[in-house]
């Protein structure tokens, strides 16, 4: 029997690559979407690359942007794919503040343009789609825990754009009978998490303050709530959801619930720093108890002007259909991140010693 083919967009960032990884070991030939950027932008599948040149390649590489529908059909044209995941998206909530109208044309008309590409070449038969909805269009919460049947009440131009991703897909497997579905997927982290998501920020900058390479971390609030799974776990049921007999949605969630103070403290456990809180609101600190430093601040800079601050999904849907529990543990998910941050921050701290510039970014 030939190997499935598949296309995922969104292959350079984290889901990305571990999909690939996960698909490549299926035996899968894997089709990824790249953007053109002035410099390489695929560090985190460069282990998986192979050269352009070489014969029977199972991992290749396709311009293109999901903003630009022409491409994208060209695309699925030229790979004619058995299953799509389209995990490409502006996927920072803060950032969507900024770029409302971008973050809609590729998060929203993005997935249209791809359930379209399939309709429009007469997949609709072959070819399966995952779309990458999320936890996000829960904002507002209406119920708690929240499950497949719980009301959307989105608070962002990113959450608003994945609601429309999410019912167009809905729209095409009723329409055109398309294989398409939702996972609904809680946050989800891992050592190549972005580093201005909050954790990554978090494990990235009390490694370098355990090294004494930066001095504090800036960060917004604190009192946040987020069901925190591992992206490796995760991967599998997007894989997982397209091989089902009949297309359905589904909520991926560890059922477990933390704020980010917890997390600051956790990150800092491992790295054997104690931290005591002091002060309220925008005036809390986080104090390093080992020598009275102020290693965390609060600053308002990070506060989203409608914020979601309470999220906690129940994956029982989930773990009854598709047999699939969470392997990773909120405690290994905080250790492995530290471990890798605080591998990077010592190369970071050599080549300083060496008189290299390191990036100093710190947002
Ligand atoms: P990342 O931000 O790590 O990756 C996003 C990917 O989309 C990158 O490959 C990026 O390319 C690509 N991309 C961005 N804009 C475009 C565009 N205009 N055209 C083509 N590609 C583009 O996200 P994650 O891997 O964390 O998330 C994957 C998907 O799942 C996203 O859709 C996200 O919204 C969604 N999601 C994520 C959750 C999470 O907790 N991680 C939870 C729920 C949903 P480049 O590398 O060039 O920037
Ligand atoms: P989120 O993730 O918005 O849930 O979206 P993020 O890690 O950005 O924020 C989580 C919570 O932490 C609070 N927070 C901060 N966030 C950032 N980024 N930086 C800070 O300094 C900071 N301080 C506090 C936030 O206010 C928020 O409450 C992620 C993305 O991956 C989406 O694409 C995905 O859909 C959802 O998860 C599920």
């Amino acid at each position: 029997m030939k190997n499935k083919t598949a296309l995922i967009t969104g292959i350079t960032g984290q889901d990305g690559a571990y999909l690939a990884e996960l698909l490549l070991e299926k035996g899968y030939e894997v089709h990824g979407l790249k953007r053109r950027a002035s410099s390489f932008n695929t560090d985190r599948i460069d282990h998986l690359y192979e050269d352009p040149h070489k014969k029977g390649r199972k991992m290749i590489l396709h311009y293109g942007d999901l903003t630009d529908g022409t491409n994208l059909i060209r695309v699925l044209q030229q790979t004619q794919p058995d299953e799509v995941y389209n995990l490409a998206a502006q996927s920072h909530v803060q950032v969507s503040f900024e770029t409302p109208e971008y973050t809609a044309d590729v998060d929203g008309l993005g997935a249209m343009r791809l359930l379209e590409g399939i309709r429009l070449l007469g997949l609709e038969k072959k070819t399966r789609f995952y779309q990458a909805s999320t936890s996000e269009l829960y904002g507002k919460v209406q119920e708690t825990p929240q499950t497949e049947k719980t009301p959307f009440y989105p608070r962002s131009p990113y959450a608003c754009a994945k609601l429309y991703a999410y019912w167009i897909t809905v729209n095409y497997r009723e329409a055109y009978n398309i294989y398409a579905c939702n996972g609904i997927l809680f946050n989800h982290e891992s050592p190549i998490r972005g580093e201005t998501f909050v954790t990554r920020k978090i494990t990235r900058a009390l490694s370098r303050i355990f090294l004494g390479l930066q001095e504090c971390l800036y960060i917004g609030n604190l009192n946040a709530l987020r069901d925190w799974g591992h992206a490796r776990d995760y991967v599998k049921m997007q894989w997982l959801m397209l091989q089902q007999e009949r297309p359905e949605d589904f909520v991926i969630a560890t059922g477990e619930q933390h704020s980010v103070r917890e997390f600051i403290e956790l990150a800092g456990k491992a790295l054997g720093l104690a931290i005591r809180w002091e002060g309220e609101g925008i005036h809390e600190k986080g104090i390093n108890m080992a020598n009275g430093k102020t290693i965390v601040f609060v600053d308002p800079t990070y506060f989203r002007p409608t914020e979601v601050e309470t999220l906690h999904g129940d994956p029982t849907k989930a773990k009854e259909k598709l047999g699939w529990e969470p392997e990773i543990s909120f405690e290994s998910l905080v250790q492995e991140m530290i471990q890798a941050d605080l591998e990077e921050s010592k190369r970071d701290e050599l080549c300083q010693r060496a008189g290299f510039r390191v990036n100093q970014h710190n947002e």
